[in-house]
């Protein structure tokens, strides 16, 4: 499938930036490898979408300081995106029209949430504003991108992954990834 973002967005698409952070560009915390790629190309389809009348927006990771996904806490990852330091900013050559609706997640005491969906209303906001289509693109493809991508098309949403806006952490995550979401529906662009 290819979406041409200059002609192809209306008021029934939402853009979906996940997790474009500095924690998880290359210097930060916890480093997608090329994960600072997927901004310029981000940029042009945030644009585009505005023009558009489609709505944007930016997950975030937003962890209190002693999360229990932390190693530290027994959990898988190194202390990354704790709310309200410079690691959990989004890239400062991230150019989010003012529109754009930031969702938190990672912020509960008790699990994880991967998924921009998950225990955060954001199904409900994007159906109460008529959306249907989700394109998503951003950090990582392998962890965040892929829970968010799943759980779009499980709940009803068209999705589309641009491809060349998402890195992964492994190479080997990336293949699985895209097996698994082409598997569950979601297209690419
Ligand atoms: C993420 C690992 C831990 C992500 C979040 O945004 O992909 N990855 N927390
Ligand atoms: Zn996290």
């Amino acid at each position: 499938m290819t979406i041409d973002p200059s002609r192809d967005l209306g008021s029934a698409d939402a853009l979906l930036i996940v997790d474009v952070q500095n924690d998880f560009c290359p210097g930060g915390a916890l480093p997608v490898p090329g994960g600072d790629r997927v901004i310029s190309i981000l940029n042009e389809w945030a644009d585009a979408a505005q023009r558009a009348g489609a709505r944007v927006y930016a997950s975030r990771d937003w962890h209190p300081g002693d999360h229990l996904s932390f190693q530290s806490e027994g959990g898988p990852w190194p202390p990354h995106c704790v709310q309200d330091t410079a690691g959990a900013a989004f890239h400062p050559e991230l150019r989010l029209p003012e529109s754009t609706v930031v969702v938190s997640k990672g912020t509960r005491f008790d699990q994880d949430q991967y998924s921009a969906f998950d225990e955060t209303g954001f199904a409900h906001e994007l159906s109460r504003k008529g959306v249907r289509r989700v394109i998503l693109g951003g950090l990582a493809e392998d962890v965040c991108v892929r829970a968010s991508a799943l759980d779009a098309v499980k709940l009803g949403f068209e999705t589309v992954l641009i491809r060349a806006a998402t890195r992964a952490i492994t190479d080997d995550g990336r293949e699985q990834t895209e097996r698994e979401l082409a598997e569950a529906g979601v297209a690419f662009t």
